[in-house]
């Protein structure tokens, strides 16, 4: 039987298992990234397992999240990784370089090679061929000092792109369309990998952001082949050695197949607040908008800033809103100035920003109260803006753009015949000629010892898995909690990512301001929650935290793949409970696992019986593998491998 591609390339980079879905499986990881949020942690963690080299052929630090340093403890915090980056032997990206994603996209993307990062969107890269995945701050550290990566095989879905995106429909159509149908938690446990002639019609930078927004669908990664069109765009990036043919073989098999004929996507739009919440466009038209942006991982690219640039050229945005543009990375906002399209923008209203997440996160640019924002990005839970009760519209950068001219939602296809507009299209530079100044490379590195400002704390442990939980129902939660639910990541919050003790105050705040005292007052607990619990962000914080406020058990309907490695990797058991427990269970119920947790956990035990105010019972159960296991046993992730370092093992939690 043929292969996928997915499975080819995990064949590749088999260390451990078989790749029977479902089954977990260790690989080798070829290249690690990290931004500055979680890159932190990465690096005090790897510096806590006392390993002195990245061991990856590559590793790359990005600066991106918190670029404006609006508090000296972000930029100790840039100082601190440009020190960890130069000590242990990684690329450093200054702030204003761009986000991680696009600024990898650009210099060390490479098909066929594995690629672990600590950011969900990590599989961008899928689109030329990369199998790429996010994760959580421990297991990059752990991978980068050599250990294997442990993830379950995911089933790989084909996804059959058919015809050719008509004028005005973008690749941004193509994944809204995709959460439309499959919604925020329909990836789970999955690789989408795209095929067909649909797909060969895209350019490299569409494909990125089919792929990198393929993390909205929960999915564990999401792959195209790679063709002449991977070479032309590693060629014009000046990296067309880096270029293999990457197929799947013909008689491949897939667990599903999902068709979408491109021709048939009518321009589309993710209406507030959850990134499957996706309409036609017309169905929104006449919104009134005060604010437009253009940026992001998923549309930042000179590719998605130039259709909007062509747009608002020789035209004005309407007085009455604010469009900004930020792009992925300095090297679009560098080609986008000397080709004098910055200078259009500029002249049509827009205000240009460097290039940075911030916005996406509610870090500037945050929407006016009581107002529409539409955004090219890729997530729009609520209050990830910076404002509570915000109202923010995912969409493609035509859409954006059509916005701002009108100051109203509008089908940019109307608009086009109201003022005359020809659709931009697609259009890739003849060679992406931006300076590389601000990559320090590993070989240049200017600094060879950490330099930690007053802020950068310790990393938290715990002890082993005692025999007993026990606690009270501190909160109790719906379907779809983020982790920007967990722990926002707005600036007045993120400038403590790398100080847990001060970071943990803050979380679950946008659920229940109360939280955080409430646990320290009652100094142990669990958490109740739906289904897909902790989607969103790969950020670990959402499990320490809660983990250093004395949570030791968390009981939902399911988890998010990336959510649920971390609550290991911090030594909190996750427990999957049925609709009718969590239907039963109410916030302030006290909560006892009836069986001898550590015994039951080290034996592979699945079923446990959890007594409810000593009244009611009922079946929560652990689907852990062994590995998971024995992390849970030893309390985290990072005691096992200390332990097992001491032993004299590889960095690996084998
Ligand atoms: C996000 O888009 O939510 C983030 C901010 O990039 C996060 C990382 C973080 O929380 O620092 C992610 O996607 O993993
Ligand atoms: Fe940055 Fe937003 Fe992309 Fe996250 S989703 S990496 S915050 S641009």
């Amino acid at each position: 039987m043929g292969q996928t591609l997915t499975e080819k390339i995990l064949s590749d980079h088999l260390v451990e298992g078989d790749l029977t879905p479902g089954e977990e499986i260790g690989i080798e990881i070829d290249q690690v990234l990290m931004q500055d949020t979680t890159g932190t942690m990465v690096w005090l963690q790897f510096e806590a397992l006392d390993l002195d080299e990245a061991q990856t052929e590559l590793a790359a630090q990005y600066c991106d999240h918190q670029t404006y340093q609006f508090d000296f403890k972000n930029t100790d915090d840039h100082r601190f990784l440009r020190s960890a980056a130069g000590t242990y032997g990684a690329h450093f990206s200054r702030p204003g370089n761009g986000i991680c994603h696009n600024v990898h996209k650009e210099n060390f993307a490479a098909p066929g090679k594995t690629l672990l990062g600590s950011d969900s969107h990590t599989p961008t890269p899928g689109g030329l061929g990369q199998l790429a995945i996010g994760a959580g701050g421990l297991d990059i550290a752990v991978a980068m000092g050599g250990g294997a990566y442990y993830v379950e095989m995911p089933e790989v879905v084909n996804v059959r792109l058919e015809g050719e995106l008509p004028e005005w429909s973008s690749a941004k159509d193509v994944i809204l369309e995709m959460l439309r149908r499959e919604t925020v938690k329909g990836g789970v446990g999955k690789v989408f990998e795209y095929t067909g002639p649909g797909a060969e019609s895209l350019t490299v930078p569409e494909r990125t952001t089919i792929t990198n927004m393929g993390t909205e669908l929960g999915a564990t990664s999401s792959l195209f082949e790679t063709d002449e069109k991977t070479k032309d765009y590693l060629e014009r990036q000046g990296r067309g050695d880096e270029y293999i043919e990457l197929t799947a073989d013909d008689d491949a098999e897939y667990a599903d197949e999902i068709v979408i004929d491109l021709g048939d996507l009518e321009p589309l739009i993710a209406c507030p607040s959850m990134p499957d919440n996706v309409v036609p466009v017309r169905e929104v038209a006449g919104e009134k908008v005060e604010q437009v942006l253009v940026g992001s991982c998923t549309n930042g690219g000179y590719e998605d800033v130039l259709p909007a640039a062509k747009m608002v050229k020789d035209q004005e945005v309407a007085k009455h809103l604010e469009m900004i543009v930020a792009p992925g990375s300095k090297q679009a906002g560098e080609m986008l100035a000397r080709e004098g399209w910055t200078a259009e923008m500029m002249a049509a209203g827009v205000n240009v920003s460097e290039a940075t997440c911030g916005p996406c996160i509610g870090i500037g640019h945050v929407p006016a109260s009581d107002s529409v924002s539409l955004r090219t990005f890729n997530r729009n839970f609520e209050g990830r803006s910076g404002i509570e009760e915000d109202n923010v519209y995912l969409c493609s950068p035509q859409v954006a753009a059509a916005a701002a001219l009108k100051g109203e939602i509008v089908d940019p296809r109307d608009l086009a015949d109201e003022l005359g507009l020809d659709a931009p299209g697609v259009e890739l530079p003849d060679k992406y000629n931006g300076s590389k100044t601000d990559l320090i490379y590993a070989e240049d590195a200017i600094d060879d010892e950490l330099i930690k400002g007053p802020n950068i704390g310790e990393v938290p442990l715990q002890d082993p898995l005692g025999s007993h939980i026990s606690g009270e129902t501190l909160l109790k939660m719906e379907d779809n909690i983020t982790t920007d639910h967990i722990i926002p990541a707005t600036s007045d919050i993120l400038k403590f990512r790398s100080n847990i003790e001060r970071l943990s105050d803050f979380t679950l705040s946008r659920v229940d301001e109360t939280f955080a005292q409430r646990a320290k007052d009652a100094g142990t607990g669990v958490l109740v929650a739906g289904e897909n619990y902790g989607q969103g962000s790969s950020r670990e914080h959402a499990a320490m935290c809660p983990m250093y406020l004395g949570i030791e058990a968390v009981l939902a309907q399911s988890f998010a793949r990336i959510h649920k490695a971390n609550l290991f990797n911090f030594g909190i058991v996750p427990l999957a409970i049925d609709e009718e427990t969590y239907a039963k269970i109410e916030q302030g119920d006290d909560v006892e696992i009836v069986d001898d947790v550590a015994e039951a956990v080290e034996s592979g035990q699945e079923e446990f019986t959890i007594r409810v105010n000593d009244d009611w019972e009922a079946t929560a159960n652990l689907h852990a593998s062994e590995r998971e296991r024995r992390i849970l046993t030893a309390g985290g992730k990072l005691p096992l491998t200390k332990q097992q370092a001491e032993g004299g093992a590889a960095p690996a939690d084998d």
